[in-house]
């Protein structure tokens, strides 16, 4: 077992990680920018190291300043987290180098993920289902022209190395491909340093159903729960469920077959994510692979029971998965609310600053995530993530009323938060009915 683990993060999930190093024995080494010499993940870890000024591209995203930091503390792993150089295989390859155990798949798993037009190919070859499209990069606009008329418009381009909706561009005729294709070419090279596109049919009004995957070093791999991540704003996730609402059992039992077969076909190893989108019929088409612990992990957690950060570092440390079965079924309901230090009434503008009151909702079912506390002066240099308020319910419906309760309780001040925009949400009765999509906030609430 690893003696001390580099937490390269900051906020919720740098605390989050620190909790699970703690609960099994492990040292913490926190390291901060100097914009986060007070933050709480600095406060909580054993040690704790500079590593450079406020912009990540200078601290949280600066391979010289992390891996010096883990060297000059002796720890023989890292834990990543999620964002910043979560999916770096270069990263990985690094760590492995130096001795340090990066705490996620390998090199090779983290590459395949983030090329998603190859993942694509990979997962068609291997009988996953996927949406029809170029099944890999488009060459030319010719050729991008002949797939969309056989499988029809409207059609939608994709970054292969895409993300966060970036180089995305839907397309209703062969005029709007030919115009968009040359932006969205455009759009990935500068976001994403290559041009390289692909094209699959346009699915309307979808669900975004994903599959936890927990998998050892030893070809043991199982599927821990399934969630529900259609609720979003501009490819930013608000809400998150365990289980998926309104998809038959059937159709969720067909999606975590796939899942594991995806996984098992990549040789996946630690933990991670397949992304299907769900349409009105419930026919499912994987999308895409997270190679991360996500942010909406703690749904997965509270419904099963399982701790997925105790997993990752386990697995990395060469643990073998017996304990574990792919019959595990939730119990009970779960919701997760991203509180955002962002003011719904103004486009859900950044709103960071001091936080003059912070009082935590508690009682039975509640669960919050979060690094923030009275006098915190939330730094304007990384995203918006205040808290995760996780709620458990014997069903949706009491998860709902309990959500109303907390996000009652929840007092945030001196800076907008998106509590009260939640609040207005939990009343929707599309929303109290599962009748959810990726377009849902947009048509229910115009923002
Ligand atoms: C799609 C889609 C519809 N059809 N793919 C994938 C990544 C995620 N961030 C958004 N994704 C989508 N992929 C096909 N073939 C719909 C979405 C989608 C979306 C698309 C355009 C504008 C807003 C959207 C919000 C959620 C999902």
């Amino acid at each position: 077992m690893f003696k001390r683990i580099l937490i390269a993060n900051r906020g919720e999930i740098a605390v989050r990680i620190i909790r699970a190093c703690k609960e099994l024995g492990i040292e913490t080494v926190a390291v901060f920018s100097t914009a986060d010499k007070d933050a709480m993940h600095v406060k909580l870890a054993d040690l704790k190291v500079c590593i450079g000024p406020p912009p990540a591209a200078k601290s949280y995203l600066n391979i010289e300043s992390i891996l010096s930091a883990a060297i000059l503390k002796k720890c023989d792993a890292i834990h990543p987290g999620y964002g910043f150089l979560a999916e770096n295989p270069e990263f990985e390859k690094i760590c492995n180098q130096n001795n340090i155990k990066f705490i996620g798949p390998p090199a090779d798993v983290i590459s395949l993920s983030g090329n998603k037009s190859k993942a694509i190919e990979v997962m068609n070859q291997n009988k996953i289902p996927i949406i029809p499209g170029s099944n890999g990069n488009i060459k030319n606009i010719k050729d991008a022209l002949i797939i969309a008329k056989k499988i029809g418009y409207p059609v939608i381009l994709k970054a292969s190395f895409g993300g966060g909706g970036k180089g995305m561009r839907i397309c209703n005729n062969p005029k709007e491909l030919e115009s968009l294709y040359q932006i969205s070419k455009s759009e990935s090279l500068s976001s994403f340093g290559a041009d390289h596109v692909y094209i699959e049919k346009y699915i309307i009004r979808p669900r975004h159903v994903e599959v936890q995957i927990v998998a050892d070093n030893y070809g043991n791999i199982f599927c821990v729960g399934q969630r529900e991540c259609s609720i979003q704003r501009r490819h930013q996730k608000l809400i998150e469920e365990a289980p998926p609402i309104n998809v038959s059992f059937k159709t969720l039992r067909l999606i975590k077959e796939f899942a594991i077969r995806a996984a098992e076909s990549i040789g996946y190893k630690n933990l991670g994510t397949i992304e299907f989108l769900v349409d009105k019929n419930e026919n499912f088409y994987f999308i895409e692979i997270n190679s991360r612990i996500q942010v909406e992990h703690p749904v997965t957690e509270i419904t099963t029971g399982l701790d997925l950060i105790k997993f990752q570092i386990l697995i990395a440390a060469g643990e073998k998965l017996t304990n574990l079965s792919n019959e595990i079924k939730p119990f009970g309901s779960a919701i997760e609310f991203r509180i955002n230090a962002e003011d719904p009434d103004d486009n859900f503008k950044p709103s960071p600053g001091k936080i003059s009151e912070c009082i935590f909702p508690g009682g039975p079912g509640i669960r919050v995530d979060t690094h923030i506390y009275k006098d915190y002066i939330v730094p304007p240099y990384y995203d918006s993530l205040l808290a995760k308020l996780i709620i458990w319910g014997c069903s949706r419906i009491e998860a709902i009323n309990r959500a109303k309760r907390a996000l009652d309780e929840f007092k945030i001040e001196g800076i907008k938060t998106t509590i009260p925009f939640y609040k207005k949400l939990i009343k929707n009765q599309n929303f109290i009915q599962g009748n959810l999509h990726t377009h849902f906030i947009e048509e229910e609430f115009g923002v």
